[in-house]
């Protein structure tokens, strides 16, 4: 039987890659972004009985769920749904911070997701299906200037793990996937546009690519049906933990 994946934020990084690798493997996709232009690049590299593309801002639960209802035949049944549409903005400190920037993490990250999670969970049930939430070890390892991005990561982290309480005896599957630096247009965004930023965060440190990130969710997306990745933290060797902070008085 073929099996069909739901993928959110598929115009770009981590997303693009899940829905190339599932795809390849024989899946189904209904991937999602609003850059049209992008979407269509990819059903039409692909090909429409491979992927269904629906375009619309995930923050639109209106939108959200006109887009559900128009899956064509062949696209209603959901066996993974990978929630990866997010983002950051901003790196100021909170007392500097753009609250504009926060609440669109915050609708983004947190409210669009578990919208959407909602809505999905009667098919997946149904379906013995799987979640695969994408969150960040900036859910686990506060930053400078990480505030809210944290915040909404550590949200989605401790949603998944009360999903998998909830969801005990039914067989769906709920990982948490933890990356760490890797390098998509994510620093472009959270910089609001500016390339020599994200380049200079990413120059010789070898990030996680997206690929690495599509493979590692494909894995837990096929392991055996009786085995669930409860959070997976993942990052580039380049990468580790520095130490806490001391503010000294002159
Ligand atoms: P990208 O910026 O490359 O991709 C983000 C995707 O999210 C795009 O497809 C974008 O689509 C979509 N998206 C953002 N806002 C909306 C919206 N309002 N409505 C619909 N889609 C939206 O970044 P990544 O691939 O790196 O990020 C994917 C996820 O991984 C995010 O949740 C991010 O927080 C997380 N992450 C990233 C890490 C990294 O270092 N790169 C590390 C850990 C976690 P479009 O703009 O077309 O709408
Ligand atoms: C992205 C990783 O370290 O930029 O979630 O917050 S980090």
């Amino acid at each position: 039987m073929i099996k069909t994946a739901f993928v959110t934020g598929a115009t770009s990084g981590f997303g693009l890659a899940t829905v190339q690798r599932f795809a390849e493997a024989g899946w189904r996709v209904v991937a999602t972004g609003r850059r049209v232009d992008r979407l269509q690049a990819l059903a039409d590299q692909l090909g429409r009985q491979r992927i269904h593309v629906a375009a619309f801002d995930i923050r639109d639960a209106d939108a959200m769920q006109a887009a559900l209802d128009a899956r064509p035949d062949g696209f209603g049944n959901i066996d993974l749904l990978v929630n990866n549409a997010g983002l950051a903005q901003g790196t100021q400190p909170a007392q500097h911070a753009s609250l504009d920037d926060w609440r669109t993490m915050i609708d983004t990250n947190v409210t669009a997701l578990v919208t959407l999670t909602r809505a999905l969970l009667p098919n997946l049930i149904a379906r013995r299906g799987g979640i695969v939430n994408v969150s960040s070890t900036a859910a686990n390892y506060p930053y400078a200037g990480g505030n809210v991005y944290g915040a909404s990561k550590a949200f989605v982290s401790q949603f998944s793990l009360g999903l998998r309480a909830d969801l005990h005896g039914t067989g769906v599957r709920v990982t948490t996937l933890e990356p760490g630096m890797a390098e998509t247009e994510f620093t472009l965004v959270r910089t609001h546009g500016d390339q020599a930023a994200s380049d200079a965060l990413y120059r010789g440190a070898q990030p996680m690519t997206a690929a690495d990130i599509a493979d590692t969710i494909y894995w837990i997306a096929t392991l055996p049906s009786h085995l669930n990745v409860n959070r997976l933290e993942i990052m580039p060797v380049s990468q580790s933990f520095a130490g806490f902070q001391v503010h000294r008085e002159a």
